[in-house]
């Protein structure tokens, strides 16, 4: 090869490299708006708290933060936060992680205790550490050098509930009813570009202490990345963990894929490595740095809800079903 053509073939190789870089990225966002889309009912207010913090001037992250905020201090629901369902032990050990799609970085906590809000820890690790994810009494300690207060997350009804399964001798380890699935999944953009996803989780109810689920994992529970959109996941953590979801559904988008097509392969992905995951638990949401919105359940069992706001609108929707 001469001179000449060795430039011209690294200036193809250069060429191709940066294709396929472009490929990667969706087309500048058009002004969409904001746009809030969680999980489950408790969604809906937690995005509408995020719309009113974005509307007075807070970040996306802060509304991400404070909108999953909401359901975490809420004693009614007992998938989240205070009143969240304890593990085996009767100790309530909390998962959270929110990831900034700008920075491309995220910040989390894993079985954290007697915090009650442990998505603003997961905040305080990602704005006030080199670390990404802290985990059981270091990531206490943490909370607490951060100025958290700690406090008892059993009520009185997640502390009846534990007893109540305690002593059944048929119990089950996880899982005893279908009351226990509301992790809230987070993802937003402000309109302009900019993603960001958060999520936050009592995890399984009755869990072995020390477990982590797919929650506070950087491309499980959460994934952003402005050149592309973010996402987020509920369900059965321990299987969706080994599927990398939100970072998956993400990497769909960036080939090409519409945010539902996105959610919907992910799903059939996991269906055809085991065909039993098509009974699973796994329900998904994600957005596009242009607006767009997808979201889907494996199966119809789980009657998985999505909560969404743009202009003003806030509603919850029936998502598709997979199989
Ligand atoms: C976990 N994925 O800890 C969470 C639980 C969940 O809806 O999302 N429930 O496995």
């Amino acid at each position: 090869m001469d001179a000449l053509d060795r430039r011209d073939f690294i200036k193809s190789v250069a060429g191709a490299a940066a294709l396929s870089a472009a490929d990667f990225s969706l087309a500048p966002a058009a002004e969409s708006g904001p746009v809030f889309l969680s999980t489950w009912p408790h969604g809906k207010p937690a995005n509408e708290r995020a719309a009113e913090v974005f509307q007075s001037g807070g970040s996306l992250l802060d509304a991400v933060e404070k909108g999953i905020n909401v359901p975490e201090s809420d004693p009614k629901i007992t998938s989240v936060g205070y009143g969240g369902l304890p593990n085996e032990d009767g100790v309530v050990e909390l998962d959270a992680a929110i990831m900034d799609g700008t920075r491309h970085r995220a910040g989390a906590v894993c079985a954290i205790h007697s915090i009650m809000n442990p998505i603003s820890v997961a905040r305080q690790v990602l704005e006030k550490t080199r670390h990404t994810t802290m985990a059981g009494e270091g990531a206490y300690q943490f909370a607490l050098k951060m100025g958290f207060k700690p406090m008892q997350l059993l009520t009185p009804e997640s502390l009846q509930k534990w007893l109540d399964w305690k002593n059944n001798p048929h119990r089950q380890n996880f899982w005893a009813d279908g009351e226990n699935h509301d992790t809230i999944g987070f993802v937003a953009t402000d309109g302009k570009g900019h993603v960001a996803s958060g999520c936050s989780t009592s995890g399984l109810a009755w869990k072995i202490h020390g477990r982590v689920g797919d929650s506070p994992l950087t491309g499980c529970g959460v994934y952003a990345d402005d050149n592309v959109g973010a996402a987020s996941a509920t369900g059965d953590g321990d299987l969706m963990t080994n599927y990398c979801t939100s970072v998956s559904i993400v990497h769909n988008m960036a080939r090409g894929a519409s945010p539902q097509d996105a959610c919907a392969d992910l799903l059939k992905h996991m269906a055809k490595t085991d065909p039993a995951n098509r009974e699973a638990f796994a329900c998904v949401i994600a957005i596009n740095n242009r607006g767009e919105i997808g979201a889907a359940s494996m199966t119809a069992v789980w009657k998985f809800q999505y909560a969404l706001w743009r202009n003003g609108e806030s509603k919850l929707v029936d998502a598709a079903v997979v199989f």
